[in-house]
């Protein structure tokens, strides 16, 4: 399978690692980061909430060593003074919610890098709405790993997510990606624990079906961009891990040829 990356007016290896470009996505063109992840999950779960939260928390702790917080925004925005940054997912304006925004639906397929451990990581976002699901699986078929996200304090779309996650798991099984489902909305004080979320969507049964790719829940919240970074850290882990043991796999194989 080929590289994977876009056509964009973006695609500049010299672009600032926090940034936002419209992309079309095709095969067979230059990787512009070491690992690229998939960000899925129904509308309204808060994946971009979540990518911009990293986003924004690397621009300001890079701002307090650089430039005084008044640079590198996405979408090439300024956000001195905590001013809400703009949005990406759409022409329209973002409402902000004191530092957090509320963004627009995504409408199209976006992409950010932001530096985990001096690798540089593609955060690609996808939109939610039902009718642009069937856009997944050409971004998945490309990316390195998978970020599920899971509106923990909507339990009645939870029947939903589980169809969506183990249709996506199903359909990609040849891909062997490893997964990270992100609990989201942790914040709410009616949200689902990552228990009772892993338990709903029988991450125990869907695990049979991704093996050798691990799969794993992790709680998240778009206030705390810590313990997202945190759970992405066991995503590259499991990406790289796997990588290893493909590798090792195909050596096995070649000697057997012998
Ligand atoms: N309380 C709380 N609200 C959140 C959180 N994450 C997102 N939201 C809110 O949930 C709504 C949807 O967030 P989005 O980030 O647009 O969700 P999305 O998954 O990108 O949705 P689509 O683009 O439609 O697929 C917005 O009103 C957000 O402010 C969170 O961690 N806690
Ligand atoms: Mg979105």
């Amino acid at each position: 399978m080929g590289g994977c990356t876009s056509t964009t007016a973006a695609e500049d290896p010299a672009a600032p690692t926090a940034s936002t470009s419209q992309r079309k996505w095709t095969r067979n063109s230059k990787k512009r980061a070491d690992f690229q992840l998939a960000f899925l999950g129904l509308d309204q779960g808060g994946k971009t909430s979540l990518i911009h939260s990293l986003v924004y928390s690397q621009h300001y702790s890079s701002d307090a060593a650089s430039d005084g917080g008044t640079s590198g925004a996405p979408g090439g925005e300024t956000a001195a003074s905590g001013a809400a940054p703009a949005p990406s997912s759409s022409d329209e304006p973002a409402a902000s919610v004191g530092r957090a925004i509320v963004p627009p639906p995504t409408s199209t397929i976006l992409s950010n890098v932001v530096l985990i451990e001096d690798e540089r990581i593609e955060l690609i976002d996808l939109p939610g709405d039902p009718k642009e699901r069937r856009r997944w699986e050409e971004v998945v078929d490309c990316a390195t790993g998978v970020v599920f996200v899971v509106d923990s304090a909507d339990p009645m779309r939870i029947p939903v997510a589980k169809r969506e996650l183990w249709n996506m798991v199903n359909r990609l099984r040849d891909k062997c990606l490893p997964t990270l489902v992100l609990a989201n909305k942790q914040d709410v004080d009616r949200a689902m624990d990552v228990h009772n979320v892993a338990g709903a969507l029988d991450l125990l049964s869907l695990r049979s079906l991704t093996d050798p790719a691990p799969i794993t829940v992790r709680a998240s919240s778009m206030f705390n961009p810590t313990d997202t970074k945190q759970a992405l850290k066991w995503l590259l882990t499991a990406v790289v891990s796997l990588a290893s043991l493909k590798k090792a796999e195909g050596e096995m194989d070649d000697l057997a040829d012998f």
